[in-house]
This record gives C-alpha cells, sequence and structure tokens, in this order.
C-alpha cells in the first residue's frame, strides 16, 4: 500500500501527463443557482408505468428507492462538502437517508416559481444530473431523480438544515406537497446537510415494502470502500435477535481495503496489496489488487460507484498494464528468458482479486444491460496510472514481485496444458448427437424453446425421472456421486472430469469465453437433488461449475433448482405433499391428526409418478430460477463453500441455516 506518498507528475510514453498518488478534486468552481433545473414533465407518468423508471416493482425496484437517495448524498459528498451518509431503517420500513453537507437549496426556481426543492421532487428528471451544473461527477446507473422516489411514496418529507434554520417540505400521496417549503425551527448554527424520510407505496410496490438488511449493509459497505474517507452510517432499528444491526462504514485505504475484504476467506501470496490511484484530464482512477492461490480472477470495475459488470474501457485498460508490466519486470530481471514467450492477460489474472474504479464526469454506457463503460480514452488513462504504480511496486518489493511471476508463470504451463484437453473436449463436441453422453436420456424434441434437461443426483433418482418425466421435452442427466470442485481444480483437471463433459456436451452452449447460449440445447436446465445437506452441496457444486465456466446461462436465468416434497401426507384418499416446514404444519392442521405422514429421504423414496406429479410436472411444480444480482456477492459465496477455508464455511452455514433454499 501506498503510504504516505505525495501526489506527482507523470509523463506516459506518449508525452501526456498523469497525477498519481493524489484525488482530484471534483468540487466546481460555478456555484449553483436555482435557476439550473429542466422542467419536464409530471409525478403521474411514473406511478401509472413504475416499471419505465425503477425497472421493477418488486423488491430490487424498492431498493432502488433507497440507491436513488443515497446517491445524492453521495454527490454531495464526493463533490468534498459531506463526510457522513446516514442510512436508517425503522421498524415500520420508513427509511431515512441524512447527510452533512451544504443542504439542498432553499431558493425558489425560477421557472417552476416554487422552491427548487419541491422543483426536484416533483418535477421529473429535475435535478444537477439532467440540469447540468451542480456537480462534476454523478453516481447511479438509474439517475430516475429524487422525484420518482417522490411519486413511488406514500409520504415523503425533506429537511434542510442551514445557517441554524430548518426548512421542511412534506409530500403525500405520490408526490404532492402539502404545503410550499418553509422554515419549521431553528437547529446548531453549525449544522448544515439535508434529511429525506419516505415511506414506500404499498399499492405500487404490491409484493413487498420490507427492505432487505443484507442487501443495504453490503451496498453502504462498497459505497464506502470506493470513495474512501466517507462515513456510510447504517441503522436498522427492526427487531431482531442476536444480530449486529448499526454499522459505521469508513476505510481511508479505500480500494485497497475493498481487496483486504475480499481476499479475507482466501489465501494470499503476498503480503501487500498493489495500490494505485490518480487523475488525469477530468477522470479519477483508483485501483488495487492481490493476489491469492486460487485460479479464478475476481475482478471487479465501477465507473462512478456503478458496478460495470460487462467491464469495458477501464478493465482493457487494466488488462493491458497487468500483462505489459509483469513481462517488462520480467525481461527486465531475467526472470522471462530471451527464448520464453511472453505471459498473456490471462496467465497474469489468475488468482487476482482486483478492484477498479473510475470516476469520469461524462461516463458513457454500452452493453446488453448498460453496464459497459464505453469512454475510449479511458483505457490508455487507467493503463498509464496503474501501469506506472505497479511497475513501481515491483521495482519496490522483489520478493513479492518473484511470488507474482511464479504465479503467472505456472498458470502458464497449465494454460498449456488445458488448451490440449480443452481441444479434445471441442474435438468431441464437434461430433454432435453421436458424442452425447450415455447416460443422457434425451428428449425427443429438438426445440430448444420447450425443452428441459435435469440433472439428478444418483442412478436410482435419476431412474425414476427417467420413467416418470414427459420424454417429449423433458431430458434425464443423471450424475454419479459429487461433481468436481472445480474451485480447487485446474482447467486441465476439470475437462477430463466425465460428468462434467457429459454437462459441456448435453448443453451444447460451449464454455468460458466461447460460450454461446443460442445453441443452448435447452431452454431450462434444472438441478434436481435430494432436500438434505448432501443434495445442497451438489447444488452448489454444480452451480460453482456453471457460474465459473459458463456464467451466461445463470445470468440469463436458464438454471433452476426442482423443489422436490419434504413430507407427503394421506388422510384416506387425500393426499398432499408439503414442500417446507410451515406448509406441513398447516396441512397437520387442516387435515387433523389422523393422518399418515411419510419424510423423503431423497428422491430415490418417491416413484417415477409421484416424482413426475410433485417435481417435474410443470402444473404443480416450483422452480426456483437462479439469479445472479451481484458477482461480488456470488463470488464470496462460492468462495466460503468451495475455498479451502473451513471456518467462514462453518459460520456460514451456522448463519444461513435455511441455505438449502439460497437463492443465489
Ligand atoms: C439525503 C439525500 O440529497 N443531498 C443533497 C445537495 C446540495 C446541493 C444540491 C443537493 C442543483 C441543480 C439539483 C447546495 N448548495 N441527500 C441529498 N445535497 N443538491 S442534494 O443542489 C441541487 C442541485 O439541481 C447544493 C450549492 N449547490 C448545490
Amino acid at each position: 500500500m501506498s503510504e504516505d506518498k505525495k501526489p506527482e507528475v507523470i509523463t506516459n510514453e506518449d508525452g501526456t501527463e498523469a497525477v498519481i498518488g493524489a484525488t482530484l478534486d471534483s468540487r466546481v468552481t460555478k456555484e449553483y443557482d436555482d435557476s439550473e433545473i429542466q422542467v419536464l414533465d409530471g409525478l403521474e407518468a411514473v406511478r401509472k408505468r413504475p416499471g419505465m423508471y425503477i425497472a421493477s416493482t418488486s423488491s430490487k425496484g424498492l431498493h432502488h428507492l433507497v440507491w436513488e437517495i443515497v446517491d445524492n448524498g453521495i454527490d454531495e459528498a464526493m463533490a468534498g462538502y459531506a463526510d457522513t451518509v446516514e442510512v436508517t431503517i425503522d421498524a415500520d420500513n420508513v427509511v431515512s437517508v441524512e447527510d452533512n453537507g451544504r443542504g439542498m437549496p432553499t431558493g425558489i426556481n425560477a421557472k417552476t416559481g416554487k422552491s427548487t426543492i419541491e422543483t426536484i421532487y416533483t418535477v421529473l428528471h429535475a435535478g444537477g444530473k439532467f440540469g447540468g451544473g451542480a456537480y462534476k461527477i454523478s453516481g447511479g446507473l438509474h439517475g430516475v431523480g429524487a422525484s420518482v422516489v417522490n411519486a413511488l411514496s406514500s409520504w415523503l418529507e425533506v429537511s434542510v438544515f442551514h445557517n441554524g434554520s430548518v426548512y421542511f417540505i412534506r409530500f403525500t400521496d405520490g408526490g404532492h406537497p402539502e404545503e410550499p417549503l418553509k422554515v419549521i425551527g431553528s437547529c446548531d448554527p453549525a449544522k448544515h446537510g439535508s434529511l429525506v424520510r419516505f415511506k414506500a407505496d404499498p399499492t405500487i410496490f404490491t409484493e413487498t415494502t420490507v427492505y432487505d438488511h443484507d442487501t443495504i449493509r453490503d451496498r453502504l459497505r462498497q459505497l464506502a470502500f470506493l470513495n474512501k474517507g466517507i462515513h456510510l452510517v447504517f441503522h436498522d432499528e427492526r427487531e431482531e435477535e442476536d444480530r449486529k444491526r448499526h454499522y459505521d462504514f469508513l476505510f481511508e485505504g479505500g480500494l485497497s481495503e475493498y481487496v483486504t475484504f475480499l481476499n479475507k476467506n482466501r489465501t494470499v501470496i503476498h503480503s501487500e496489496v498493489v495500490y494505485a490511484e490518480g487523475y488525469e484530464s477530468d477522470i479519477q482512477v483508483e485501483v488495487a489488487c492481490q493476489y491469492n492461490d486460487g485460479y479464478n480472477p475476481s475482478i471487479y470495475t465501477f465507473c462512478n460507484n456503478i458496478n460495470t459488470v460487462e467491464g469495458g474501457t477501464h478493465l482493457e485498460g487494466f488488462n493491458l498494464a497487468l500483462s505489459r508490466v509483469i513481462n517488462k519486470y520480467a525481461r527486465d530481471t531475467k526472470l522471462l528468458k530471451e527464448k520464453d514467450e511472453n505471459l498473456t492477460t490471462e496467465d497474469c489474472r489468475e488468482g487476482i482479486t482486483a478492484v477498479i474504479s473510475v470516476k469520469h464526469p461524462d461516463p458513457q454506457y454500452e452493453g446488453q444491460t448498460k453496464t459497459k463503460l464505453g469512454n475510449s480514452e479511458v483505457r490508455k488513462i487507467v493503463s498509464d496510472i496503474f501501469g506506472t504504480q505497479l511497475e513501481r511496486f515491483l521495482l519496490e518489493n522483489p520478493d513479492q514481485a518473484k511470488l507474482i511471476f511464479e504465479k503467472a508463470s505456472v498458470a502458464s504451463q497449465a494454460r498449456k496444458a488445458a488448451k490440449k484437453a480443452r481441444e479434445l473436449t471441442r474435438r468431441k463436441s464437434a461430433l454432435e448427437i453421436s458424442s452425447l453422453p450415455g447416460k443422457l436420456a434425451d428428449c425427443s424434441s429438438k426445440d430448444a424453446g420447450i425443452c428441459e434437461i435435469y440433472i439428478v443426483e444418483g442412478d436410482s433418482a435419476g431412474g425414476s425421472a427417467k420413467q416418470g418425466r414427459d420424454s417429449h421435452y423433458q431430458a434425464i442427466l443423471p450424475l454419479r456421486g459429487k461433481i468436481l470442485n472445480v474451485e480447487k481444480a485446474r482447467q486441465a483437471r476439470v475437462f477430463e472430469n466425465n460428468e462434467i463433459r457429459s454437462m459441456i456436451t448435453a448443453f451444447g452452449c460451449g464454455i468460458l469465453d466461447e460460450v454461446d447460449t443460442s445453441k443452448l440445447r435447452y431452454n431450462k436446465i434444472v438441478i434436481m437433488t435430494d432436500a438434505d445437506v448432501d443434495g445442497a452441496h451438489i447444488r452448489i457444486l454444480l452451480l460453482t461449475f456453471f457460474y465459473r465456466y459458463m456464467r451466461p446461462i445463470i445470468e440469463q436465468g436458464y438454471v433452476y433448482i426442482a423443489q422436490p416434497p419434504l413430507y407427503k401426507a394421506q388422510k384416506g384418499n387425500t393426499v398432499r405433499y408439503a414442500y417446507t416446514e410451515g406448509q406441513m404444519d398447516r396441512i397437520r392442521a387442516e387435515l387433523g391428526e389422523r393422518i399418515a405422514v411419510q419424510r423423503y429421504k431423497g428422491l430415490g423414496e418417491m416413484n417415477p409418478e409421484q416424482l413426475w406429479e410433485t417435481t417435474m410436472d410443470p402444473k404443480n411444480r416450483t422452480l426456483i430460477r437462479v439469479t445472479l444480482d451481484d458477482a461480488e456477492t456470488a463470488d464470496e459465496y462460492f468462495n466460503i463453500f468451495m475455498g479451502d477455508e473451513v471456518e467462514p464455511r462453518k459460520n456460514y452455514i451456522i448463519e444461513h441455516a435455511k441455505f438449502a433454499e439460497l437463492d443465489i
């Protein structure tokens, strides 16, 4: 880590200059004036079609409300005017967000004739992001504006603390002000900032208005890592036993601490985190990385605090610098001999944990989910700033440099071996139909749009599934015993594994960077395992394989988990199945005492008809779709479950006793 390093101007190879070891001062020189707001539209449209503004009205959309208001506080903090953003969730799921910034402007807006605050909260797209001028850098992808939050709230209150006065306005029923903004009292003249409280409208968020503690905690912690020096405080005032519910996240080390956090359950191969920061033009860059003994890279990229899951030019700049600098260092120090080939980027990324964050005044996003950074100038800026500081790290820490080189060098040898193994697999799959695995009971339809494949644990359950299925569109692939833990195996071994080869050929979509989901032979890939700990383990092994080798099939929602029943209850001719303990209790209450209850220990105990009826028949079955909201969380799960460290795994299972129902 760079301790007390002085900022310094470096000259890049092409003569351009960058400042390293310093944070860009992103204050704007121009003062905001109350006329700078564009007036576009009213809030009714938002209530009519909330989906157009917040993507969904499910739990995800509900959390968007919080992110929007938090982002506004963070913007004020990023601009250098606030150092704390505090989030509180009250017992009744009322959210409060407060910052200690300048306080929103309390004057009158020339165009609307109303207070700026009323304008910001009632006019669609009114705000610095669209009006321009208030902030150089603005976080948040949605940028839907505070007015959308207001529109979708039963009530919302804004308080501003400024020059000893408390300004206040309250909106009800989707954004109608009760009264204009007014001073309602006085406060300590030293106090300044903005406070927003709101209650999500349950008639809009019909699924739930209950916030998820972990989701909010994780995002606030992430924001604290991404914005060093800013406190992100979280109070969850809702009742919950045995749980710590207050957090104050503050990371002076920024991304350096983020990488340490991400590597906490891993074995690192060198002691210090490589850290780089600097800026060029108006673009701020921060990068940290450290290698562990694993085989997969875990690289997270951000632009303006948004997780750019599809990568982009900042990631490209990082990749370029990483291999360029490591190869140059290895050549200069004769670790790489003249006859040796260069290490590839992939070699240099094996086992790396890295976080890349850029802050850009005018980000352009591309890609399917608009989470790929497109600004081309960023590539070189990241490459220059990270490259310079990585090179220094290697020169100043020769012992660690050697460990890093050796890691990449072993990866390079393994890559060459893996290539041979992959070519074998590929040749096999090129033979198409004839090479489909022998164990696969394929379906007769070739229409991928209706076809499903059940991955079933064990031959006996596989037998029942084969007999019970609708063979027109349901294929069965039985797996024997536990499958390989790909988290602990190199590619070469992964591709030698028979169960894994079977899946690759059966699915037909390819692997790694060659995955093409349009070639999938099935529209649903269903994991069907016993409802016990072993079943859960096999499931997580399968998901780990999909996550590491076929991530798009998870991202695009092709993977499902079947839910076999836990109990069969019978009274006379009435047969009922229970999939949870709670359901069983209800069935007991309904059918009364004299009932025969069978507890299923495994799928194998069900006859083919029962298995069809309870778990495979689209009319009755429940499939859980596996989703991947947040790669970091998923990565953490897979690492905890599949990594070497036993303690975190134990703790995790204790903490999440119901992990069998985990919806990753
Ligand atoms: C709890 C959420 O929303 N904090 C905010 C400010 C400060 C200013 C501002 C906000 C200009 C054009 C909008 C103050 N003084 N926390 C927050 N703190 N907005 S939001 O300006 C309003 C923008 O449209 C502010 C001087 N300049 C800006």
